[in-house]
């Protein structure tokens, strides 16, 4: 067994553990990354495709943006299509500086540990049998098994739990001291990547077939998310009948379409633990919550999450100031809570106010007087461009 020592130890080397590793190298406090996959499938994981302006105003204020998403196109702009007629966002004066990043996460992901990589940063693939002790004492440790076989022991100050929703860190606290709050939306999506055009936009849109999303994931790659029935699988939902309903929700009978290179089907879900910490291991991004797609909060929560984190970790390691680390999971519970209403919010609007066949003709008409405001009503607007920013 080889033993060492470090300050913390990060598991899991997605958008919050990489984060993590960077803003701590930057604290001048040691750290190590342990993550289960190879580099190539870290890399190559589509998911995220958008960074909120709050986010780049962190990045920017540890030096890191120009690096991280400097050069990754942006958008102040989000389109509404209700039943073929648009309806843009976010065009006035005051929202044209909060823009949305439009950075694919395994591009991020990609920088991420370039930038850790060239810092000198200790970031080790491929690790098994990952399993964490100690977590209720005063030094912690983690073990695993390397690609060679060899058992290792890291014993450490605290432990990042960032290891996503099916990861060892949060199984290993012990039964009953989180409490779960889990909600299904009643929803599926087919979501489809496609070598087809991006929008113009970030576009969501309202129609009687359902709801129906199209986001740039690169210069010629698009996400398309498709409400679909909640027992459908993947066979049942072939190109053409794909590019058939794109083109009908979308209002847009001849948009090119592409090759299909990913398709999945999947329940709308939303879940918080709480608290996102016991002993000295905090959770952070999916391993603490998981959250729905509309609003594209998931990858932004678990940046913030990073930065609460390492910011707690500097006051006790460089000050022996507590203070930070006892209000972590308070201070990170306030954002999740506010971006689980706001996703919550934008997911009843957008698929209430499309196809009533579930929800029935009233709450169809609330749901297009709420998108209505939006359109009508500039601090309404507002509002809701505050949220999609991370600002409010
Ligand atoms: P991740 O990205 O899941 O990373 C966890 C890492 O931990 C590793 N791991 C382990 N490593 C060591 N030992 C173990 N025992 C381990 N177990 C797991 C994993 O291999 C992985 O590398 O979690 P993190 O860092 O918290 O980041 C969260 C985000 O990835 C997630 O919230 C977003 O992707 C959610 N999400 C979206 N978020 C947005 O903000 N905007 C979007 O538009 C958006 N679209 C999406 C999404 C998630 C999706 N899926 C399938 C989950 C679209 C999709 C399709």
């Amino acid at each position: 067994m080889a033993r060492e020592s470090t300050s913390v130890v990060v598991v899991g080397a997605g958008p919050a553990g990489l984060t993590v590793g960077n803003l701590l190298r930057r604290c001048g406090i040691s750290c190590v990354v342990l993550e289960r996959q190879p580099p190539a499938r870290v890399m190559g994981r589509q998911r995220a495709g958008v960074v909120e302006y709050r986010a780049v105003r962190m990045f920017e204020e540890w030096g890191l943006a120009d690096r991280l998403i400097g050069d990754a196109p942006s958008d102040e702009i989000l389109e509404i299509r209700v039943d073929g007629n648009s309806r843009l966002l976010g065009q006035d004066e005051g929202n044209a500086s909060r823009r949305m990043i439009l950075c694919p996460q395994q591009v991020f992901v990609r920088r991420s540990i370039e930038v850790f990589l060239a810092e000198g940063g200790d970031l080790r693939f491929e690790v098994a049998d990952v399993a964490l002790d100690g977590l209720d004492t005063g030094r912690p440790a983690v073990t695993y098994r390397d690609g060679a076989g060899v058992r290792h022991e890291i014993d450490c100050e605290f432990i990042a739990g960032c290891d996503g929703d099916h990861g060892i860190s949060r199984a290993s606290v012990p039964a009953g001291v989180l409490s779960v709050y889990a909600y299904d939306h009643g929803i599926a999506w087919l979501s489809v990547l496609a070598d087809a055009p991006p929008p113009q936009h970030p576009l969501l849109a309202v129609s009687p077939y359902g709801f129906a999303g199209h986001f740039a994931r690169g210069p010629q790659t698009s996400r398309f998310y498709l409400q679909c029935g909640l027992t459908d699988q993947v066979p049942d939902w072939p190109d053409e009948r794909v590019w058939q309903q794109v083109r009908a929700r979308l209002g847009a009978a001849d948009l090119p379409t592409g090759p299909i290179t990913d398709r999945e089907v999947f329940r709308l879900r939303s879940v918080v633990y709480d608290p996102m910490a016991y002993g000295r291991l905090l959770l952070l991004g999916d391993a603490a919550h998981i959250i729905a797609p509309l609003g594209g909060k998931g990858m932004n929560l678990a940046l913030h999450d990073a930065e609460v984190f390492v910011r707690a970790i500097r006051g006790v390691v460089r000050d022996g100031d507590h203070t930070a680390l006892q209000s972590y999971s308070r201070d990170c519970l306030r954002r999740v809570w506010n971006y689980q209403e706001f996703s919550r919010w934008l997911t009843e609007t957008l698929h209430d106010a499309g196809d009533d066949s579930q929800v029935g003709p009233f709450r169809r008409q609330l749901a297009r007087a709420r998108l209505d405001r939006l359109s009508n009503s500039p601090s309404a607007a507002q509002a809701f461009a505050d949220l999609l920013a991370g600002l409010a």
